[in-house]
């Protein structure tokens, strides 16, 4: 049920203003930035509930910078995105894991103005068989001196300004943090609004679950093995299994019922599969705010790895702090 504040539900709006008044010398724009991702998501997710009945299945028929065939619905949410951030007037530059290169808006005040980055429909695989899909994203202040749009996006996760992402699944809800805890949304398609449904989540410590596509073992570095062999076995872990194959789905289960998410290197992709700035950051933020932790395959932070190029990937270890302590203790 949504949470309510002296009898009212508290919108997204609210909840934005709230936090901002926590924080006297904020402008506004970054609640102006939020309110274009909010307007996208649902626009989004009413494509995602109409999949079957209006022609958003299938392949659109192109391979993406990442090499990866481009669903319909791909285009559609990177357009909706792209459109309404655009349009904001206080977005430098925006980058998405569907385009080549990140798009520099001109016009823009270089003093107040954010560098916005998404995953504009992560695991959408899944779309035609009516599995869950989300939106990923990650904002950070643009840098007023001129230095360059290639060092600009180049930041490090510790730096970002938000964090977050839309789940849509049995209902469709957004996961955000400011740095000021984890706090999730739920859209009331009857109200058209996302409103406050779990504030300040936090991790379960610990949980014997484990995500990770298991038909890859073989090709795993043998760390990753052991761990797993150690984790299914009824004397050692006995922990149980969960896969969506939608990221944005396994983290939210794990950021809820606590466990551990892992996609370590593979021989396909030897250096990971997963994005880093615009899958692995804005998670490894909610997972260290509530509580959990995120690390890549070599022990280190994922919010402290200094990205080299915007579409670089990583190995992710990430959920809660005793699952991936103790799964860190296989790396060494
Ligand atoms: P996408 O952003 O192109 O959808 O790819 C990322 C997805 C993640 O959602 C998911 O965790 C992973 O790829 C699944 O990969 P695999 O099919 O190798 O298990
Ligand atoms: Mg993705």
């Amino acid at each position: 049920m949504p949470i309510k504040r002296d009898g009212e539900y508290v919108t997204f709006g609210q909840h934005l203003q709230e936090q901002q008044q926590r924080f006297p010398s904020a402008s506004g724009q970054f609640s102006w930035l939020m309110s274009g991702i909010t307007l996208a998501t649902k626009m989004i997710a009413s494509y995602v509930r109409r999949a079957g009945l209006i022609d958003v299945w299938g392949d659109e028929g192109s391979v993406n910078v990442q090499g990866e065939d481009v669903k319909k619905l791909d285009i559609i949410a990177n357009e909706a995105l792209k459109r309404t951030l655009g349009y904001r007037g206080n977005v430098g530059i925006i980058a998405s894991e569907e385009d080549n290169d990140p798009r520099v808006l001109q016009d823009v005040d270089p003093e107040d103005s954010y560098i916005i980055m998404f995953d504009p429909l992560d695991g959408s695989s899944n779309i035609d068989v009516n599995v869950s899909v989300g939106t990923i994203f990650t904002i950070f202040r643009n840098p007023p001196e001129v230095i360059g749009v290639e060092k600009s996006v180049l930041q490090k996760g510790v730096e970002q300004v938000a964090g977050g992402y839309v789940l849509y699944g049995s209902s469709t809800v957004l996961v955000y943090t400011c740095g000021n805890g984890v706090h999730q949304f739920t859209l009331d398609p009857q109200f058209g609004a996302y409103l406050l449904t779990r504030e300040n989540i936090k991790m379960p410590e610990y949980s014997r679950t484990y995500s990770v596509n298991e038909a890859y073992l073989h090709r795993f570095p043998e760390s990753y093995q052991k761990y797993l062999e150690w984790s299914k076995d009824p004397e050692g872990g006995g922990f149980s299994s969960r896969y969506v194959g939608s990221l944005v789905a396994d983290f939210h289960r794990i950021l809820i019922k606590g466990g551990i998410f892992l996609y370590p290197p593979t021989e396909a992709h030897p250096g990971g599969k997963l994005r880093l700035m615009y899958e692995c950051n804005p998670l490894a933020f909610i997972a260290e705010q509530a509580g959990g932790m995120a690390i890549c395959g070599e022990g280190q932070r994922i919010v402290e790895i200094q990205p080299k190029a915007i579409h670089d990937r990583t190995s992710l270890v990430i959920g809660s702090r005793k699952n991936v302590e103790e799964m860190a203790t296989f790396l060494k």
